[in-house]
This record gives C-alpha cells, structure tokens and sequence, in this order.
C-alpha cells in the first residue's frame, strides 16, 4: 500500500483506581493513537503501549512521537510501496523504540487486513475464538485493601491473579491471598524490584504454589535470571528483558526464563511476536500475553495473538471495566473468565469518534 496521511493523536484517559507497581504509581493513561489512511482511503488503527515517563521501558510517549516524526514515517514515506511485513527491515536502521514502531506497523498492517477483509487473528494464526482472561493487580495500601480488590476480580470470573510485588510488600501479601484463595492460579511481578541477592527470600515464595515469578532483576541481568532460576523453585518468567526474538532466544538458551510474557509492544509488534511465540512453541516454552493498560484499539490487537495456540496461560488481558469507566471502542466485556477475539477486518475494531475527540490532548497530521 502507500502511505497517504499518518495522524498522531494523544488522549488522556483516567484509571478506575490508581496502579502502583515497583516503578511507580498510574492514576491515568496518556496514549499515543495513530492513525493511517492509505492511498484507498482505508484506515488503520494502533496504540503505542509506551508510558508517559520512561519507568518500565525506555520508550515515552513524548519520545516516540519524535521518533515517529523525525525519522519513522520519512523512512516510509521514501519507499513506493509499503506493506506491513516490510515495516520491521525499513525501519531497522534505527535503534530501539519498538513500541514506536509496533504501532506504527501496526496501524500499517490494520489498514492493509481491513483492504484484504481478513482479520488480524486469522492472519497471525489464531486457533481459539476466546482467550482466558487474568488480572494484574497493583501494591494496595494493606492487606485489607488488596484482599478486597481481588475478591471484586475473582468474583467477577477472572481466571488467574497477578500481584504486583516489592521489596516490603511481598511475602505477607503472598501469603494473605493464597490464604484466602488456595486454589486460584496466582502469580507475581516485581518489575526489576529485586537484586541477585535476593535469591533466599524470593524462594520463599516457593511453598505458596505460584504459576511464576515475572521479572525480578533488572532488564539486562539475563545471567542473574539464570543463577536466581537455580535459588528458587518456582519458574522465572521475564518481561522487560525480551525486547525481540534474539533476545528471547539468548534468554532461553541461558535458562534464564522458562516461561515468557509477549508483549507485542516491547518486542516491535505482532509479526515479532508471532516469531517469539513460533519459537517458545518449538522450545515447549509456555507464553502468555502481557498488556501495558491498553484501550480498545491496543486490547483488541492482543486478543487477536493471544488466541494462537501457544498462549497456554491466561494473560494480562482483562475486560476494559477494569481499567477505564468509558474505554474509547465498544468495551471488551469478560464472560465466564473470557474475552471474545475479534473477527472483524484488521483489528475488529474502530474508535469511538466523539468520546476519542473529546479526550484528546494533541494532534497532528503527517502527510
Ligand atoms: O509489568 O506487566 C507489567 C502495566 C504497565 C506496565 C507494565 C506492566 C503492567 C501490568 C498490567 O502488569 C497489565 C495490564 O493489565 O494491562
Ligand atoms: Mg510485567
């Protein structure tokens, strides 16, 4: 296709609660929406999953508008003709900013499917029609709290648990939910929280039967990874550190991680993501899908990869009420612990223009 007009847009949208992790505290999302309208008219739709400041990844939102101006669409707009799967090696040249990227080859690839009339699940190589929903649930401020707010998710059907943890606020939190839930698949992340030495506490965590434990140590520390996975029992997971399918493939190689979160986000989008996927399936590798507090435009999109038949475990992908008290498309609503993929053109999804309009903070069109 050719690129007719790229328009980057940034919204503003409230929490239903705060989300405080080891890396801060979120009381809203400020998102990058792009959009593309090709030579036919036809739009494509992403959200670009980075943060307002650079706390989980290294990607802001600020940062990637730049990026996306100043280097991104010129590197396009330079060729003919671009097609989603060119996207990736067009813009290679330029070091990181996957999350940029991604949405821009997402919206690429959304316009491209929806001019095809295929939908993303089918083109990614989806198998299942629904996927399993699980909740990440932030620090609460005691106990109390954080017992309340994971009865509200329980009860509401969610089929897995996620804590978020720290130093400090860890082993007793543990311990209260599997306490209360003693059946319930639970997992924790810690976002970088913890050091290499902290092998003999986080160990534990071990008699509390957890799926895993995401993301201890720092990004880089893949061989901290791998020394801490020989210190505890229950299985490591890595997040930020898989920033594409090489990085995968050496952390695995390591034995850094027996299970791995794709976000398609952090790894430079959906066709990378699928190459992770591909290659954790060959490896017997369990994956699940990540979320970064994404609307409707970015929710859809995952649901559509958590549908392939290597996404064993239930992911971060939860029903839109949990984040937003109004999401910006149709809200994706959970029933009996699913979410239906969507099997519309492209993403299956489109905006709901007057509330996206009255949300949003900035605009502009790159023609
Ligand atoms: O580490 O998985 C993470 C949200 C923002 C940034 C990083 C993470 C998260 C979550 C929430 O855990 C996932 C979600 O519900 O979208
Ligand atoms: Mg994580």
């Amino acid at each position: 296709m050719k690129i007719k007009e790229v328009e980057l847009r940034t919204i503003h949208l409230p929490l239903v609660r705060p989300f405080r992790t080891s890396f801060g505290t979120q009381i809203s999302r400020e998102v990058l929406i792009v959009k593309v309208t090709n030579e036919n008219g036809t739009t494509g739709w992403a959200e670009c999953v980075a943060m307002s400041e650079p706390l989980y990844s290294p990607e802001y939102v600020a940062g990637c508008i730049d990026l996306i101006k100043r280097f991104l669409i010129p590197a396009l707009k330079a060729k003919p003709e671009i097609n989603a799967e060119d996207v990736a090696t067009v813009l290679k040249p330029f070091l990181a900013g996957q999350m940029a990227k991604a949405s821009l080859e997402t919206a690429i690839l959304d316009a491209q499917l929806k001019d095809q009339k295929v939908s993303l699940a089918s083109y990614l190589g989806a198998t299942k029609s629904k996927v399993e929903c699980g909740v990440s649930v932030g620090i609460a401020n005691n106990l109390e709290a954080l017992g309340q707010e994971v009865k509200s998710y329980v009860d509401a059907g969610y089929r897995r648990i996620k804590l978020k943890i720290e130093p400090g606020w860890d082993i007793e939190a543990v311990k209260f939910i599997r306490n209360l839930y003693p059946d319930v698949p639970l997992q924790v992340d810690a976002n970088q929280a913890y050091s290499r030495d902290d092998g003999k506490h986080l160990a534990r965590l071990d008699e509390f039967n957890l799926l895993l434990i995401e993301q201890p140590l720092d990004e880089h520390d893949i061989l901290g990874h791998a020394l801490l996975a020989k210190e505890v029992k229950t299985p490591i997971c890595l997040d930020e550190s898989i920033i594409s399918l090489k990085s995968a493939e050496d952390a695995l190689a390591l034995k850094a991680t027996t299970i791995i979160n794709i976000k398609p986000g952090r790894v430079g989008g959906y066709l990378e993501s699928v190459k992770i996927h591909d290659l954790c399936v060959k490896s017997k590798i369990p994956v699940w899908c990540g979320g970064m507090l994404e609307t409707g435009i970015g929710r859809a999109a995952n649901l559509a990869l958590a549908a392939l038949p290597g996404f064993t475990l239930p992911g971060d992908t939860s029903a839109s009420a949990r984040y937003f008290k109004q999401d910006i498309t149709t809200p994706f609503v959970m029933e009996d612990g699913y979410l239906t993929v969507p099997n519309k053109p492209g993403i299956g999804v489109e905006p709901d223009m007057d509330f996206l309009e009255s949300i949003t903070r900035s605009k502009e069109v790159i023609r």
